[in-house]
């Protein structure tokens, strides 16, 4: 029993970081364990946004918040962020996020485009895919990486360069206590079925 279990967790823990794959689909990741809706921080509109959103994990280059007044299409609804404003466009640009995840994603709305998205940990590149972006679901909607561990998703908007983001979705990697707390858990079981075999004798 504890062996069946030990194995069939492991193969989870395992399965969970083995299939690397882009995130292009019109719902995102699975089971997001964070979702910023941008109306977590509520800030003057078109005003830059780069470490306001810190305390949820995530930073940007730098963006601004509801870059185009009141807009809505698939994937964006209510407060957004968009890198083109009464200021310079920002075009590429990045969301950090403050621990490694191991999954993100979130809803994209621009003018046709051919627009690529790469992973980035510790500066280092991890992966990339491009795609085609649109605003009125014609396209998918939804992009990010899942089963690869990253800090960073940098974007380059092909097109007029504009994008607005809504609906960051986020997974972080498990903290090392975690996997500790599993393992501890596991020997409990182990430990317990020992006992109930030896008094059963
Ligand atoms: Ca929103
Ligand atoms: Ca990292």
């Amino acid at each position: 029993m504890k062996m069946k279990l030990a194995s069939c967790l492991i193969a989870a823990l395992a399965f969970s970081n083995a299939h690397a794959a882009s995130v292009q689909n019109t719902t995102g990741i699975v089971s997001p364990a964070t979702t910023i809706t941008f109306d977590e921080v509520v800030l003057a509109d078109s005003s830059l946004v780069t470490t306001e959103y810190s305390g949820l994990g995530v930073t940007f280059s730098s963006l601004y918040y509801n870059s185009q007044g009141p807009a809505t299409f698939p994937g964006i609804s209510g407060n957004y962020v968009g890198n083109n404003a009464s200021g310079p466009l920002l075009n590429p640009f990045s969301i950090f996020f403050s621990s490694d995840v191991t999954s993100a994603a979130f809803g994209v709305a621009t003018n046709p485009a051919l627009s690529t998205f790469e992973a980035w940990n510790g500066g280092l590149f991890v992966e990339s895919f491009s795609a085609s972006t649109s605003f009125d679901g014609s396209t998918d909607y939804y992009f990010g990486f899942t089963g690869i561990t990253f800090d960073e998703i940098r974007v380059s908007v092909g097109g007029d360069g504009q994008m607005l983001i809504d609906n960051l979705q986020v997974t972080a990697v498990p903290e090392p206590e975690t996997y500790a707390m599993l393992l501890a858990g596991l020997g409990l079981l182990g430990f317990m079925a020992r006992r109930r075999k030896e008094s059963a004798v």
